[in-house]
């Protein structure tokens, strides 16, 4: 998400505002919008939340209870990382949910994510927090014990006016213990913005609470990448360490690629997309091959999704595929853009579903609106095609949306924030009753 200062325009009163973030009141609404001839949108609930800017999905390690991360911040004031459980006694019940605050002293917390290796001695949360905001710009990588989440570590040393926004798990330097890889970036009020992509070193059990310490990997990478390994199937396994970017100061997606003598490979994969800002790597057409799936962030007609066909080995583009474009920034105010985050998801929890292909939604920041994208053809490799739906029109900055089964009924709920409104929507993927018959 990338929120726009406003200066002055922000109001103090936020200062005073007392937590609880997210109050019991909320509206409840029967919008129901069929996507395609198997599945519709259910509006369930709007829930009141302070400021949401990024949502996570997460799941308790012990109850497994589905918990919704929010990762709430503002120009003045403190921040907040807050989880709301309680889904399992109805999405629409929100007088029963339970609400708790895990962290209020994270600067500008951006993604949260449960860890999903051994790293620490306990299960919890990678918060990458800061942004390009007066007194917020320093930010860093905190581990969050699910258990005591008052007891936050974090893990990078300060580095003034640089901020993070994702972290990814991988054994860099191959000592048996898992290593973080992270972006950061910075944009000075004089000089010109910057970005470095880093990976952070895991010191094992011996001095756990130490900041770690931090290797350069390549400049450039700023807010957003993914490790190509974790998508890649088995058979692709023995690649080295390729890691793929968004750069948004310098406009173009790129890839570095480790090398025998512990180097990276730096090569730029598009340098016409504009300002490159999230990416997912998902099999996008169902061909049994990974695609990446790119968001820019453009104030005008060029804010588009795009999906480009890879080859892993030899690190070449094959296609790119323009998925959505021409989204309208409505958010006024300087340096406006859209769109924000983007998450490919299937709309069952069947497994069946991991060959077919994945519906994209992507949250329009600056469109203020959430934007779900739905195959036209479930199974031509050929067809790129999607319809737009827009799933909620939110009046106001939509920042990361994430989806789950939050109240373990089977069907996947859709979550958006909307930012400058105070609310979090909730909708269900529901399956249309009726079914054409199945041939036998
Ligand atoms: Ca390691
Ligand atoms: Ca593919
Ligand atoms: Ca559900």
């Amino acid at each position: 998400m990338m929120p726009k200062l406003r200066g002055a325009a922000a109001p103090l009163t936020l200062v005073l505002l007392a937590f609880p973030v997210c109050s019991s009141t909320a509206e409840t609404h029967g919008r129901s919008v069929a996507v395609n001839e198997k599945y519709k949108i259910d509006e369930r609930v709007i829930l009141d939340v302070q400021k949401p800017g990024y949502l996570n999905f997460a799941v308790d390690p012990a109850t497994k209870a589905p918990h919704l991360l929010i990762s709430g911040f503002q120009a003045f004031g403190k921040d907040h990382l807050t989880s709301i459980t309680g889904w399992d006694r109805g999405l629409t019940s929100t007088g029963e949910l339970d609400t708790a605050v895990l962290n209020k002293e994270i600067t500008w917390p951006n993604e949260a994510r449960m860890v999903e290796s051994k790293i620490f001695s306990g299960e919890g949360l990678l918060v990458a927090g800061g942004f390009l905001v007066p007194g917020k710009s320093t930010g860093a990588v905190t581990f969050v014990p699910w258990n005591h989440p008052e007891n936050a570590v974090v893990l990078t040393t300060p580095k003034k006016g640089w901020y993070y926004h994702r972290t990814e798990e991988w054994d860099v330097n191959s000592d048996g213990l898992i290593d973080l890889v992270t972006a950061r970036g910075t944009m000075p009020m004089v000089g010109k913005p910057d970005g470095e992509l880093i990976w952070l070193e895991n010191p094992g059990p011996a001095s756990a609470g130490m900041p770690w310490k931090e290797h350069f990997i390549a400049r450039g990478p700023d807010v957003h990448f993914r490790i190509l390994n974790h998508a890649l199937p088995a058979s692709e396994k023995d690649l080295p360490l390729t890691i793929i970017s968004t750069e948004f100061s310098t406009r173009k997606l790129t890839v570095l690629r480790r090398t025998e003598d512990g180097n990276f490979q730096n090569v730029v994969l598009d340098n016409t997309l504009g300002a490159a800002f999230d990416i997912q790597l998902n099999d996008l057409n169902a061909d049994g091959k990974i695609d990446l799936l790119v968001t820019n962030h453009e104030p005008d007609s060029k804010a588009s999704v795009f999906g480009y066909e890879f080859d892993p080995y030899t690190l070449k583009i094959l296609k790119r595929h323009t998925l959505l474009t021409g989204i309208e920034t409505r958010q006024k105010g300087i340096k406006q853009a859209s769109p924000g985050t983007i998450l490919a998801f299937h709309p069952t929890l069947s497994a069946g579903n991991a060959s077919s292909k994945p519906w994209i939604l992507v949250s329009g920041d600056g469109s203020q609106r959430a934007h779900l994208l739905v195959p036209e053809n479930e199974n031509g490799a050929e067809n790129w095609s999607y319809r737009e739906h827009v799933i909620w029109n939110a009046e106001s900055t939509v920042g990361q949306s994430t989806v789950g089964d939050l109240d373990g009924d089977g069907r996947i709920e859709i979550i958006i924030p909307a930012y400058d409104k105070n609310k979090v929507a909730v909708f269900t993927v529901t399956p249309l009753k009726l079914q054409s018959p199945r041939r036998r």
